[in-house]
């Protein structure tokens, strides 16, 4: 009998617990459990996430995996990165951890910055910026409550805690703190004096694939769970849905597309010369000593906040239906600007901008959803330019992984803009991720190489390739654009 494997696998906007096992013939099967959702509120003056809303959802999620008729499963935690949980000497979370979104860093990297250089920074962590980042967030910290703090936790660390009572803090989290040494591989003792937190206050750091502990009887005596062993995974979600794309061989880009899209490529070795530095691409630390060499873009998150604008009276699929009818690149927009990270209404913002550069303003919903897709995959399509210029390489596939991988319109324009055969799917890479890990863990699966093969015999992918002359000099267009708006 083979194992069965659940991934929490829980992003900004929504959570989800997926049960996988491989089947006879050899294959991955996945199959969704529970989902529930998740968002950030405004409580006492700051934007917070709901923690114990989210470990009573991954309980509740358990309790059917058991009414499902497994018994004992192994389990994975991965979410989004940077964010923290203080956590008290009695092992208690002194507040709810603050959102990556809330304006409290807006300031942070210019003041922590002011006197040491961004190339010092640059230099020992190769982690872009990004004023969220930990470092940041812990800078702006209250001082009272880091005084009283004996654990900082990244949040599925903390979960992962909760559950076991076991404390670790897992490497491809933690690399997006901006606070380890890249080479040294530890937390940089200089870098966290300037924040005023010292190493002992995170539990040791573990490797992807560390086991971590069964979950804690006292939960087992309130729900009705299965035993379940929690190994550390790629804790970063990013870092689960690379290891969850189906790549082989070299020349391969990865998207991982849902609320943020990460672009970039896998490393073994990192790259933080002046280049990279100057395009402030990341090095994020990988599972089995890969590198994650990418950069944040907005991503499907102006989106949701779209659709969210249209008081949800129209489904993604119905919107992007209603993009397909319009025509794409009637304006251009930078769409990593600061001010779409969280307006007060996204469509307005959108708006504004079109008005403020003296360009075709977006006014239905087709319209605008176009807008945001052409200029994803426009913004796509000059990043895959720089990648290849940075690492001097010549990128062919670009793997579209997450959510956004359905997005037809979307794959097709970025195959055309970039001249990249793009393929599309799994669209739960992260959840697979997350499992491979386990599996590889457990030794059900070899490795990674293993595995990612299994994953493309696993799942159906879709394959584009470039249409010939189409938007014949846009992505000059736009580049020339987005120069003159620097
Ligand atoms: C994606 C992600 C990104 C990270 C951002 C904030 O869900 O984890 O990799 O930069 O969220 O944590």
């Amino acid at each position: 009998m083979n194992g069965a494997y659940v991934a929490v696998d829980i992003g900004a906007s929504s959570g989800r617990l997926m049960l996988a096992q491989i089947t006879k013939n050899n294959q991955i099967q996945l199959q969704e459990i529970h989902r529930f959702t998740n968002g950030f509120k405004m409580v006492a003056g700051h934007e917070r996430w709901n923690i114990d809303y989210l470990i009573h959802e991954i309980l509740t999620g358990l309790e059917k995996v058991k009414k499902a008729g497994f018994k004992q499963v192994h389990l994975g935690i991965d979410t989004w990165a940077v964010d923290y949980v203080l956590v008290d000497h009695q092992g208690k979370k002194l507040c709810d951890p603050i959102s990556y979104r809330d304006k409290r860093t807006a300031h942070a990297i210019a003041d922590l910055t002011s006197d040491f250089s961004k190339d010092y920074l640059y230099e020992k962590t190769g982690i872009q910026f990004q004023d969220f980042n930990t470092l940041y967030q812990l800078y702006e910290e209250d001082q009272a409550l880091l005084a009283k703090t004996d654990k900082i936790m990244m949040i599925p660390d903390y979960i992962g805690y909760v559950l076991t009572g076991q404390a670790a803090t897992e490497v491809t989290n933690a690399s997006t703190t901006q606070m380890l040494n890249l080479r040294g591989g530890l937390f940089d003792k200089d870098l966290l004096s300037k924040i005023n937190v010292h190493d002992e206050q995170f539990a040791k750091l573990v490797e992807a694939g560390t086991y971590l502990g069964p979950v804690m009887t006292d939960w087992m005596d309130t729900f009705d769970l299965p035993i379940t062993d929690v190994i550390t995974v790629a804790t970063h979600d990013t870092a689960s849905a690379v290891v969850g794309t189906p790549a082989v061989g070299h020349d391969w880009a990865f998207l991982s597309s849902g609320t943020w899209s990460l672009l970039g490529t896998e490393l073994n070795v990192p790259e933080n010369g002046r280049q990279a530095f100057h395009e402030n691409y990341t090095n994020e630390w990988g599972a089995y000593g890969t590198y994650r060499f990418l950069k944040n873009i907005m991503g499907l998150w102006v989106a949701q906040c779209v659709k969210h604008g249209y008081q949800d009276k129209y489904s993604f699929s119905e919107l992007a239906a209603m993009a397909t009818k319009e025509k794409p690149f009637q304006q251009f927009i930078d769409i990593n600007d600061e001010r779409f990270v969280n307006p007060k209404d996204m469509i307005a913002e959108i708006q504004t901008y079109c008005r403020e550069t003296h360009q075709t303003v977006p006014t239905t919903p087709g319209e605008v959803m176009m807008a945001i897709y052409a200029n994803l995959a426009l913004f796509y399509a000059n990043e895959l330019q720089k990648l290849n210029k940075i690492l001097g390489c010549s990128l062919k596939t670009l793997n579209i992984v997450g959510g956004g991988s359905n997005i037809s319109l979307l794959n097709q324009m970025t195959s055309t803009l970039s001249g990249l055969e793009v393929v599309a799917g799994p669209n739960e890479a992260t959840a697979i991720g997350n499992v491979l890990v386990q599996m590889i863990s457990t030794g059900e699966v070899k490795d990674i190489v293993a595995g990612r093969k299994l994953i493309k015999e696993s799942f159906e992918l879709k394959q584009y390739q470039p249409e010939a002359n189409h938007y014949e000099g846009v992505l000059a267009r736009y580049q020339s654009f987005l120069e003159h708006q620097d």
